[in-house]
């Protein structure tokens, strides 16, 4: 896995032991140590400092009980999340993620994951993540603000808008934000705005928040194709997922010339050559939280298919939006089959090392999630920078903004990847890139 380099071997067997049981956080771990051997010839500082083994241990992981009452009042109990990993580059930031499927190693894989993102992000942020094992389907708006007011009670001693900075993820929208900042405010007496990001636009949002990370996938990806000489023009793309993310990388897509064949959500796919709209999109999921088999009643030239793999249709692009280890290597064999030339997360760790592995072995354009969606966070940061000043930024100069960063995060991961002997390969240059950086700044603060 690490290129027979010994060192990395039993580091990565020591956190495994560690943290038993804990499979998606052991896999972004070795995702990331797997690039990493060059790096440590180059600077054996980083080993007499312990620096992976001290990014492997969080500074602080706080968990507790979430005890809330729904419409008929009924109580129930829930479990409440907060890593923080590391904060060498800034205040802790990450968002938090609402799903019935989020234990421990969820929050700890993102949590690393989002160190490096942050990083490349070039703005001054650490890393960290939180969320409960809550599910927010079918849950009422009073459940929902039930639910964050008695989440937040818990949670806000821990944040600041110079200590920790949480913000949205799957199942966590504007309006949970709301209601967190909301109990935050209550709580603590003060209108602290850069608390939490992905706020709404009428009390301190930043415009381009919302569609940020969507459009930040696509930025990038537009870059590596240009690079390849390629566009997004004419190119059919599939998109999975379709909430907030999925929604945004939609748009941007079909504003660049491309056109978005399929959808889903974790009950289906819908699929139409024509061309998927995305207004119609919004309005199902955004206004009325419905499921995605309803987009098939507005359009008829759209299929539905219950229990569908998006992956099986025929693209040119793929961009996985939903969620983690969601193309498996037999995904990814079947897209290099029909064709796919480009992939771009805009999910965090949607492929598997099987997946990856078949990937690039092809030869296939390939944006890792650290880079890819990294335009979501750094817009975060571009919020807290307005907040800070009690500033508003105009629409045009936020994603003008935003697209600068995603340009600047695909050449430093391009560039880095070449000047470590591995063009084109965006993981390693996006993994070392993030962790010099990370690293130096560790250093430099000593033995803390
Ligand atoms: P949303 O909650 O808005 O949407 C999530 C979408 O993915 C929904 O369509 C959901 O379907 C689907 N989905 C979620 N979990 C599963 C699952 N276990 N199996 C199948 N489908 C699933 O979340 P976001 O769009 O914000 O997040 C999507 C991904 O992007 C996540 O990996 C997140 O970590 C990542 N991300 C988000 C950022 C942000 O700014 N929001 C920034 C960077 C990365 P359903 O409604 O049926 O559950
Ligand atoms: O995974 C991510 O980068 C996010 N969910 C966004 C984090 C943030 O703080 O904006």
């Amino acid at each position: 896995m690490f290129g027979g380099d010994e060192k990395l071997e039993s580091i990565y067997k020591e956190v495994t032991d560690r943290n038993p049981g804990e499979a998606e956080f052991h896999q972004a771990v070795g995702e990331v140590l797997s690039s990493l051997s060059p790096v440590f010839a180059k600077y054996p500082e980083f080993c007499d400092y312990k620096i992976i083994e001290r990014l492997c241990e969080p500074d602080r992981q706080i968990i507790f009980r979430v005890l809330w009452e729904d419409e008929k009042g009924e109580l129930h109990i829930n479990r409440g999340f907060r890593v923080q990993f590391n904060n060498a580059l800034g205040p802790y930031k990450g968002g938090l993620r609402f799903h019935p499927s989020v234990y421990l190693g969820t929050v700890k894989f993102l949590g690393f994951e989002q160190i490096f993102k942050n990083a490349l992000t070039g703005m001054p942020l650490g890393g960290a993540k939180g969320g409960s094992d809550f599910d927010p389907h079918g849950k009422t708006d009073r459940e929902i603000m039930n639910f964050c007011r008695r989440f937040m009670t818990e949670l806000y001693q821990y944040l600041g808008d110079e200590t920790d900075v949480p913000a949205g993820d799957i199942g966590v929208g504007s309006r949970e934000i709301g209601y967190l900042f909301g109990q935050y405010k209550r709580l603590t007496h003060r209108f602290e705005a850069g608390v939490i990001t992905g706020k709404r636009l009428n009390w301190g949002g930043s415009k381009v928040r919302t569609e940020a990370t969507g459009y930040g996938l696509v930025y990038l990806m537009d870059e590596m194709l240009k690079d390849h000489k390629k566009s997004f023009d004419g190119m059919k793309v599939t998109i999975s997922g379709s909430g907030n993310v999925a929604i945004y990388a939609a748009e941007k897509v079909i504003q660049l010339g491309g056109k978005v064949i399929a959808m889903s959500d974790s009950n289906g796919v819908i699929h139409d050559e024509s061309g998927i709209n995305v207004e119609t999109i919004k309005q199902i999921k955004e206004v009325e939280r419905k499921r995605i088999k309803e987009y098939a009643k507005f359009h008829e030239t759209a299929a539905y298919y219950d229990g569908g793999n998006i992956w099986k249709i025929e693209t040119d692009i793929a961009l996985p939006c939903a969620t983690e280890n969601e193309i498996t290597g037999r995904d990814a064999e079947t897209l290099v089959k029909n064709g796919v030339i480009a992939v771009g997360e805009g999910a965090n760790m949607p492929t598997t090392f099987e997946g990856i592995k078949v990937f690039l072995d092809a030869g296939i354009l390939f944006a890792p999630a650290k880079a890819a969606n990294a335009g979501g966070v750094a817009t975060s940061a571009l919020e807290m920078v307005q907040n800070g000043r009690h500033d508003v930024w105009t629409f045009e100069y936020t994603d003008k903004r935003l697209k600068e960063i995603m340009k600047d995060i695909y050449k430093n991961c391009s560039g880095t990847a070449e000047e470590y002997g591995k063009p084109g390969n965006l993981i390693m240059g996006a993994n070392v890139a993030a962790f010099i950086k990370v690293a130096t700044a560790m250093v430099d603060q000593g033995i803390v």
